[in-house]
């Protein structure tokens, strides 16, 4: 059993369902019967994986009740997680694996003649996210229930996740992800914790019988949030915490004005209108300024959210705040639900009476904030108008934290104008602003970055002047992934093979990993560990012939980008590396090169052009060199559709190379660069978020470095001229003479002309074309290093060896001990 020796001696823990065989089956077999009403003839697997999800289900709650009960009788301090994304992926499989369960399940099974592979196939991704910011919002709440924390994620129950993509004739299409349309085993809807959410409306000023002034926001249109509880397994330690989603729901109470108007279908459509808060994810990794309906869903989630904290707080505690701020964290996953500042001082007040400066304190005192980006176009505003006729309550309550806040600004820089502007919530314009990220510093204890290097560049630019008036806010979490799914689950063969040399304790302790170092140089290891890769290039290459039609072979290198499609990381410079190698084919310029799959897969945003440009040069590119008689032991290109978490699994066993090429200072951390190197793929990357910690770790023999560091990036900018850079690297100029001759666009004449010219701009923020020479030089390195055999198999094990920091693990005790202060057992 786990590590929770307490908890084992309940007596719930005593009649726990069966773990073995026999009881597997029984249960297997009466839900398949009973619960479902199937008949074993029907030989359908999604009832059968309904049946297994149920029966593994079964064990969650009894675990997960106990959990509950724990945390009731020890009453720790707790975390609410505000995220406006959870991009959970598949819940079966990490299950089983969390709960040891799968050996017994597999024998089960066998009576079906399904494989627990196969039936896993038949659940969705909970795909209720977009991309690193949501995944680690999973990865951390799988880390929180492995540490035994009594943390909880509040999030939505989109009915819509991240679209599905679809590449047509080399395009991005966007289609809906109906996650849920065959049901979901593993939610619980809990009716009697749902909460009234106020929209609209106005404010009226009253004074009580003691002649005290309150305020009331009335004639509201209200919308309820009713929760959907999924259990979240710590791994083999019967914890189980909750990811608590919500789902908007109509009042039911008609508006009597519309009635008495005889808009009788009016009034019934606004129940509609109500229900579409949680309709749909939106997709877009930058901000979604002025979207009224992103607004909603962000102060849907904050109000749901915070109200479920405290009335629950309430009828544990006697309906009494002492020690509210001391038992109580709220995180914010990025500004998203940032509302939440002004709307624990509005429920503090408003509905429980007390006065400012108690609310103040023990909102300042609870909320602590996560910030994900460097872009300044990301930073998140919201009009002032719209906030006013959605949210009035709250906007006065911004204003007054925000007056409140430009005294302490005056009194810290007495007679400066000018700090007064730059910091203030509102920005001041034709159209004022709230900015998100502001309120959001303003109301929290904590500001942290997501690695070492984007906390610093917080601290020297986007938030310079808050981080001189309150340097002690400001702290790095650097990221991390949740090992058990990034290693543990999706890497079964090296999952082996650790095991055998080092025992299991490193699934819960990443550093353990560290014990494989010396194992590097045996030749028998290196021999079973590249033995392991190959399969895992086999199980990858399966993937990408069945989705894309390309052949990988596995004898070649596996060069893999799979993260959102932005300009920022340059799949356009991969793309640019690729063209090079083709080139150098056609002129038989071939000598060193090493045989190589380019894999690139991720999503653009529906609205944003040269992302979507940027996927069809991809998959134009592909199609010429794959078609290329002369290149056809040498290059194949791939673009994967529909990029996701179940696909991530598969891919980041079975890379060689992982792209991190962001431009330097651009990308806040990443988190796809930890998977891989777990996976002991080696990175070429740019000294750029982890990256630079991923080289620390292991060491700058065993990544290939290139590119500008950030602060060159910045001085580059003022003299930057990309066609001189052309013109004088004959390698360079020959790619852009392919791309500008409509070489991979014969039949759709100057489509790629918006491309071309971001590069020659001037004014390219992403500088590719400067970086294009060292990528290059940096490739051939890792092309010479892969012909040797022992070489790479020797990096590749250095770099599993060295991957201990990058588990959420690590990331969440530090969460844990320095900004939620709990107490770890
Ligand atoms: C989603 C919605 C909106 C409105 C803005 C951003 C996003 C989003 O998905 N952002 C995101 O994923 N950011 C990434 O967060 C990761 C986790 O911290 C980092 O590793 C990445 O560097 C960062 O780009």
């Amino acid at each position: 059993m786990g590590k929770s020796g307490k908890s084992s001696e309940k007596s719930v823990f005593k009649e726990w369902l069966g773990l073995d065989e026999k009881s597997f089956q029984t249960d297997l077999d009466r839900h398949l019967n009973l619960t479902l009403g199937k008949d074993q003839e029907d030989g359908n697997h999604l009832y059968l994986y309904n049946a297994a999800a149920l029966t593994i289900r079964d064990r969650l709650v009894e675990r997960w009740r106990a959990t509950r009960e724990k945390y009731a009788e020890e009453k720790p301090k707790r975390v609410a997680y505000l995220s406006l994304e959870f991009l959970m992926g598949r819940t079966l499989t990490n299950a089983v694996l969390n709960l040891d369960m799968d050996e017994s399940l597999r024998k089960a099974l066998k009576t079906y003649g399904v494989t627990l592979e196969e039936l896993a196939e038949e659940e969705h991704d909970a795909g209720l996210g977009n991309g690193g910011l949501g995944r680690l919002a999973a990865c951390f709440l799988d880390s929180c229930a492995t540490l035994e924390l009594p943390v909880t994620g509040y999030g939505i129950r989109y009915d819509y996740g991240m679209f599905h993509q679809k590449i047509k004739d080399g395009y991005q299409i966007e289609l809906p992800d109906h996650w849920l349309k065959e049901g979901n085993p593993w939610e619980f809807e809990a009716p009697e914790n749902i909460r009234r959410i106020k929209f609209y409306g106005h404010t009226v000023a009253e004074t009580d019988a003691d002649g005290k002034l309150t305020m009331k926001w009335v004639d509201t249109d209200d919308v309820l949030a009713v929760p959907y509880d999924m259990p979240v397994p710590g791994y083999r330690n019967n914890t189980v915490n909750t990811l608590r989603l919500w789902k908007a729901s109509s009042t039911n109470e008609f508006r009597l004005d519309q009635f008495n108007q005889g808009s009788y279908t009016e009034a019934v459509a606004s129940k509609n209108e109500a229900e579409q808060i949680s309709m749909v994810l939106y997709p877009n990794d930058v901000s979604e300024n002025g979207k009224v309906l992103r607004l909603r869903q962000q102060y849907f989630l904050s109000s749901a959210s915070l109200q479920d904290v405290i009335v629950r707080w309430l009828q544990r505690n006697d309906n009494s705040f002492e020690n509210f701020a001391e038992k109580n964290s709220f995180q914010l996953n990025d500004t998203h639900p940032a509302i939440a500042v002004a709307e624990l001082m509005r429920l503090l007040m408003d509905d429980y009476g007390m006065g400012w400066d108690e609310a103040w304190t023990i909102t300042r005192s609870t909320m602590a904030y996560t910030n994900h980006t460097l872009l300044p176009e990301a930073l998140e505003r919201w009009p002032v108008r719209l906030f006013r006729t959605m949210l009035p309550r709250l906007l006065e309550i911004i204003y007054e934290i925000n007056a409140r806040f430009l005294r302490e600004v005056s009194s810290h820089w007495p007679h400066d104008e000018s700090k007064l502007r730059e910091l203030s919530i509102i920005e001041e314009s034709g159209d004022p602003q709230v900015r998100m990220a502001y309120l959001a510093i303003v109301g929290s204890h904590s500001v942290n970055g997501v690695a070492a290097l984007h906390t610093e560049l917080l601290k020297s630019g986007l938030f310079k002047t808050f981080y001189e008036l309150w340097p002690e806010k400001f702290n790095n979490k650097t990221n991390g992934v949740t090992p058990r799914r990034w290693l543990g689950f999706c890497n079964p063969e090296l999952t082996d093979l650790i095991n055998a040399t080092i025992g299991e304790g490193w699934l819960t302790d990443l550093d353990q990993l560290a014990q494989l170092k010396p194992m590097a140089d045996k030749k028998t290891f290196q021999k079973k560990w590249m033995t392991v890769k190959k399969h895992n290039k086999a199980r990858l290459a399966a993937l990408v012939q069945e989705s894309c039609d390309v052949l990988f072979d596995t004898d070649m290198l596996f060069d893999v980008q799979v993260k959102r499609i932005h300009e920022y990381k340059r799949q356009l410079l991969n793309v640019l590396h690729v063209i090079h190698l083709y080139d150098r084919i056609m002129r038989g310029d071939t000598e060193g090169m090493v045989p190589r799959c380019v894999l690139i897969g991720g999503k653009a945003a529906p609205g944003y052009f040269m992302a979507k440009l940027i996927i069809k040069l991809i998959n134009s590119v592909a199609d010429v060199v794959n078609k290329e008689p002369l290149a056809d032991k040498l290059l194949k290109v791939a673009f994967l559709p529909n990029y996701r978490v179940t696909a991530m699994e598969v891919i980041c066993a079975g890379a060689d190379l992982s792209e991190q090429i962001s431009t330097a200072g651009k990308e806040a951390s990443g988190t796809g660069n930890m998977k891989f190197m777990m996976n002991g793929a080696l990175t070429i990357g740019t000294l750029d978020g982890a990256n630079i910690e991923i080289r620390d770790a292991v060491g700058e023999e065993d990544f290939f470095l290139f590119g500008l560091k950030a602060d060159e990036v910045e001085q580059v900018r003022a003299s930057y001229n990309p066609s001189q850079i052309i013109a004088d690297d004959d390698d360079l100029k020959a790619v852009m003479h392919l791309l500008e001759s409509g070489h991979f666009n014969l039949c759709e004449p100057g489509i790629f002309d918006p491309v071309v010219n971001t590069i020659r701009d001037p004014h390219d923020q992403w500088l590719t074309a400067a970086d294009f020479r060292s990528f290059v030089d940096a490739q051939k390195d890792v092309a010479s290093v892969y012909q040797q055999k022992e070489l790479w198999a020797r990096k590749s094990i250095l770099n599993t060896a060295s991957s201990g920091m990058f588990s959420s693990d690590r990331t969440i005790g530090q969460y844990a001990d320095e900004i939620w202060r709990l107490k770890r057992s």
